[in-house]
């Protein structure tokens, strides 16, 4: 078992839920605490209440444990935050800023901040969109990550802090309920299928977006937080790509299991800002510098969500 005292922050949302159970795993139940604004629905392990735009409190926690690692996962998402722009804004720099700032003051020894492929916008190739492309966000949550990424790429430089971080694409995992993106209709979609449901999606047929399965992103996350730092070349955030499919394919794929499933289109304001991101990602950076290989496509990703959905629901 490793030596390390682990604060996630943000614990009881969609990334925090499927994490914690597997740094538990790898840390020990008793090395890792969850925080969040409100008590999980199932607890197991440490958890801590805590608003992490308090910088007073995220430090007392921080030094209460001895942390030497924290994942920031708080943040307001791409949907919800067009809903709110100054809000989404506060919450995501101020949080961002505390942990930061609690990082270098109390000497913690890695820190993971999560980016977005919402970083990207109008400029940036929409298909095998490079590690290097323009950033120029069209949502305000975007704009938050691309800040997060040069605050993150200054901390490091000027005070050789090991902050890691990755873009992720949506997200899709069976463990709990996405928290207002604009990828969420593709978790959405298999709760209404399990269900013996029709399901409307709020994105055209026809929405070409990088999404990737949960598992994937765990493990992808724990081998940047695991690789030599002389292994990490990109320290504002790397790509990370894993499959690419359409509201469609989606269907399709979950009609294999169950032939009268049906999808309604309804578009609403999330189309623009799914029209705004990439269509498929270039991660080669990532696969050069720690080895990134994503082993989940559409079709595997499909039975895992069906198997354990329909465990869940029977
Ligand atoms: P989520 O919305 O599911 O969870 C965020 C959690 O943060 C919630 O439990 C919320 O209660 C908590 N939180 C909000 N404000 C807080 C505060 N002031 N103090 C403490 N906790 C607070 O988000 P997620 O999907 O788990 O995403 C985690 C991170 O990963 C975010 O930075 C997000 O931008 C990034 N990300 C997620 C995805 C995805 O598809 N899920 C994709 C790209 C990037
Ligand atoms: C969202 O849709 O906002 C997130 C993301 C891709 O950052 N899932």
């Amino acid at each position: 078992m490793k030596r390390e005292t682990i604060l996630v922050i943000g614990a009881n949302g969609q990334i925090g839920t499927a994490l914690l159970p597997r740094l538990q795993a790898l840390y020990g139940t008793d090395s890792v605490i969850g925080a969040d604004l409100r008590q999980p629905a199932q607890k197991s392990g440490i958890f801590e209440l805590l608003d992490a735009t308090k910088a007073d409190a995220l430090a007392e926690l921080v030094q209460r444990y001895g942390v030497t690692q924290i994942y920031h996962l708080a943040a307001v998402l791409s949907a919800k935050g067009e809903t709110d722009p100054l809000g989404a804004w506060n919450l995501n720099m101020q949080t961002l800023l505390n942990v930061l700032e609690v990082a270098r003051i109390h000497q913690v020894r890695k820190l993971f901040v999560p980016s977005s492929i919402a970083a990207f916008g109008e400029h940036a190739p929409k298909f095998e969109t490079p590690q290097t492309a323009s950033l120029d966000p069209a949502t305000v949550y975007g704009i938050s990550k691309v800040a997060a990424e040069n605050w993150s790429l200054y901390y490091h430089k000027r005070y050789g802090l090991d902050v890691r971080s990755l873009r992720y694409p949506g997200l899709i995992s069976y463990q709990s309920m996405p928290g207002g993106g604009t990828t969420d209709y593709a978790v959405a979609i298999f709760h209404a299928a399990v269900q013996g449901q029709p399901f409307e999606c709020f994105l055209a047929e026809d929405t070409l977006l990088p999404m990737m399965y949960m598992d994937d992103a765990l493990r992808a996350t724990l081998e940047l937080m695991e690789a030599p730092e002389n292994r990490i070349s990109v320290r504002t955030s790397y790509n990370l790509a894993g499959m690419s499919f359409t509201p469609a394919e989606l269907t399709a794929s979950i009609q294999t299991y169950f032939p009268d499933f049906t999808t309604r289109y309804v578009p609403d304001f999330r189309q623009a800002i799914a029209d705004s991101w990439p269509r498929t990602i270039d991660d080669t950076v990532a696969r050069n510098d720690w080895g990134w290989q994503p082993e989940f496509d559409l079709p595997r990703m499909t039975q895992e969500m069906i198997t354990q959905l329909s465990t869940i629901y029977q």
